[in-house]
């Protein structure tokens, strides 16, 4: 099982199963540089073609186990700040529509979910983050997520509350749904949040498009660079897999999360082989 998902992998620029090798020396020594350097660590063409289209009839096949929330979300997440001016970018709310395939009804089969559950993916972010040890995230829920946007959806400019965050590209929208980042906006911040409010304002000089090509494996700086997915339309789903990883071994997020991002909060022991779920 393990040798197979490797093979989608491509392993002559990406060698993850030569972890001493002198090219995998270099190209984490070079994506770790260009994460601490521009926020943003790309692995363009991780994943071969043939790896992606896979990737893709896994990505369509999950979809329709998706849940769609759609709200209203600050930049900063968590709830307005109360303190400051309905105006101010700590309490303006923007409109977000999302759907999220939960970690727990990804079949073991999905080569998403054996991807993020390969020891060498794991090892290959380590050795790219440097923050120690990192572990799978322990959230039943939150772990790996396929997030599939369609026509209509959009995810709000907002900072992470996680230092960091492994995302693939799966597959693009027909038309926007581009991930754009004001890199490191946030070591420039001030009180009256004033970069911040230039780009809610609509002012995207320092805006920046990552491009986010089917096969990149993307580690990005979430709490730093505030970020946004642009508002998507057309036919096509855009489907991106996002993969967690946490310093602390058991670490799990709150309920009230799950319930606004899952719409439940208990989790499957073992993913359904069938959805809809039947009735019981
Ligand atoms: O879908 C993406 O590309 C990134 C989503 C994102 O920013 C998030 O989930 O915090
Ligand atoms: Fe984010």
């Amino acid at each position: 099982m393990a040798a197979e998902v490797l093979s989608l992998i491509d392993r002559v620029t990406y060698p993850v199963d030569d972890r001493s090798g002198a090219t995998y020396r270099a190209m984490v020594d070079a994506a770790h540089h260009q994460l601490t350097t521009t926020g943003a660590a790309e692995l363009s063409g991780f994943i071969t073609p043939d790896g992606v289209a896979a990737l893709v009839a896994d990505a369509e096949s999950l979809a329709e186990r998706a849940y769609h929330s759609v709200g209203s979300g600050t930049a900063f997440l968590g709830p307005p700040d109360t303190t400051v001016d309905d105006d101010h970018p700590r309490a303006r709310r923007m409109p977000y529509g999302v759907r999220a395939v939960a970690y727990d009804v990804i079949p073991r089969t999905s080569p998403l979910r054996q991807l993020y559950e390969s020891p060498e993916v794991l090892a290959l972010v380590s050795d790219i983050v440097r923050q120690g040890t990192l572990h799978p995230y322990a959230d039943p829920f939150g772990a790996l997520n396929l997030a599939v946007m369609g026509h209509g959806d959009e995810l709000q400019w907002h900072y992470d509350q996680t230092d960091f965050v492994v995302s693939l590209a799966i597959q693009a929208a027909t038309e926007g749904g581009h991930f754009e980042v004001v890199p490191k906006l946030r070591e420039r911040s001030d009180h009256h949040a004033t970069g911040e409010r230039a780009v809610l304002d609509g002012d995207h000089r320092e805006v920046v498009t990552l491009e986010m090509r089917p096969g990149t494996l993307l580690i990005f700086g979430g709490r730093t660079s505030l970020h946004r997915v642009s508002p998507l339309s057309g036919e096509r789903l855009r489907h991106v897999g996002l993969l967690a990883y946490d310093t602390e071994p058991d670490r799990v997020g709150t309920e009230a999360l799950r319930q606004t991002r899952y719409g439940r909060t208990s989790p499957f022991a073992e993913p359904p082989a069938q959805w809809p779920i039947a009735a019981s």
